[in-house]
């Protein structure tokens, strides 16, 4: 064995390097915090490659390395290097061997493919609609309740039901490691089962047009107590946009406790009643005389110092505005609560307008 204590010491340099390079590659390619039941399997799938490259680039570098030192031309030697021709066992060697690995690989692969893709019989399902360039989500089973962000209860198996409205996207949650293509005209499946409450971003990853990159929606997992509350929450604002403006008024008048101060039914609390009070006079602390119309109105509840009614305290609360910002964002600009509050007032003058 001529060659033997070379073969040891390319063997130490290999398996030096291996350990080297995969440290190395698993420092930098970290993977993002891991959020499905589906991210283990995937993970280790990771993990075997990552090992497998290591392996072969320190086997193919470490053995290259070698030979160019070691065996490099010396200083005044002239001869020619010695001559090979072929070598039948090393060539089955290096054609079974990989072969056995990629299929190994493969079978690993489906294997978890089948896993992962596997129905549940206690599964939720969530559509997934996304256009150019935004994502949408509906609850079928939760009253076809919809929202802008995905919120999911942790734990709970998902099948998500990916519809795309125009062009290729892709349904991408890094920390769920499960990804899949929304087609235009056709429904795609995809399963996940979140293990790890907090806050993920939706991202698409198909280019889908010039503003591909903004395509982005919050991901939501919440406990199952969050989660009920949160369906409630949506389900009382679902409510209330089916309201009319006059009914969804009746609400705004309890819940910013304009009720405390303003009776309906022309009796005084602290303020004037709001019974006949559209399109009556006021008589003002300045002496002035105007009409309740809808500009009167919307001064004296966004701005009340504006003006006093005579005979009343400067006690109502000036900021509304603001409060009312607040809750309108909910419902993403579909409501003014200020107009519903003047139409429900108008209400209160239609009949029987002579309560002054
Ligand atoms: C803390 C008591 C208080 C609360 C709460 C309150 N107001 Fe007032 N409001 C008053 C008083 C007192 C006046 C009369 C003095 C004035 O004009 O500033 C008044 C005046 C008004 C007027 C003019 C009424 C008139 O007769 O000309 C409107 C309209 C009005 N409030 C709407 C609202 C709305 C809408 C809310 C709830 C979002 C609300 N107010 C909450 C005390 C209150
Ligand atoms: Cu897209």
């Amino acid at each position: 064995m001529k060659y033997s204590k070379h073969f040891v010491a390319v063997s130490v340099l290999v398996l030096g390097l291996f350990v080297i390079v995969y440290v190395l590659l698993r420092s930098i390619y970290q993977l993002p915090v891991a959020a499905s039941a589906e991210a283990r399997g995937i993970d280790a799938l990771f993990e075997g490659h990552f090992f497998l490259i290591s392996f072969l680039f320190a086997l193919v570098v470490g053995f290259m390395l070698y030979s160019l030192v070691v065996f490099r031309r010396r200083p005044g030697d002239e001869s020619d290097g010695d001559h090979f021709h072929g070598h039948t066992g090393l060539e089955i060697a290096w054609t079974i061997i990989p072969l056995g690995l990629v299929i190994f690989f493969g079978v690993w692969g489906a294997q978890l493919l089948g896993d992962i893709s596997e129905p549940d019989p206690d599964e939720m399902v969530v559509q997934v609609i996304g256009r150019q360039w935004s994502w949408s989500f509906e609850y079928p089973e939760l009253d076809e309740m919809s929202s802008d962000e995905l919120v999911l209860p942790v734990d709970q198996p998902i099948v998500l039901q990916l519809q795309s409205e125009d062009v290729l996207h892709s349904f991408w949650v890094p920390e769920f490691r499960v990804k899949q293509d929304l087609l235009p005209g056709e429904m795609r499946e995809l399963r996940v089962t979140p293990s790890r409450v907090g806050d993920y971003t939706l991202r698409c990853a198909e280019m889908c047009g010039d503003q591909h990159a903004y395509m982005l929606a919050d991901v939501r997992v919440l406990s199952p107590a969050d989660f009920d509350s949160w369906v409630q929450e949506q389900s009382e604002a679902g409510a209330i946009t089916e309201l009319s403006p006059e009914e969804r008024g009746a609400v705004w008048y309890t819940q910013f406790g304009c009720n405390s101060c303003h009776s309906v039914d022309g009796s005084v609390i602290v303020g004037p009643s709001w019974q006949g009070l559209f399109g009556s006079e006021r008589v003002l602390e300045s002496g002035q005389t105007v009409v309740a119309d809808e500009a009167y109105l919307r001064t004296a509840i966004f701005d009340p110092n504006a003006h006093h009614v005579e005979g009343f305290p400067p006690v109502m609360p000036t900021n509304f505005e603001e409060q009312f910002a607040e809750e309108e964002d909910q419902y993403g600009g579909e409501i003014i609560i200020v107009e519903d509050l003047i139409a429900y007032i108008q209400t209160l003058s239609e009949e029987g307008a002579n309560g002054e």
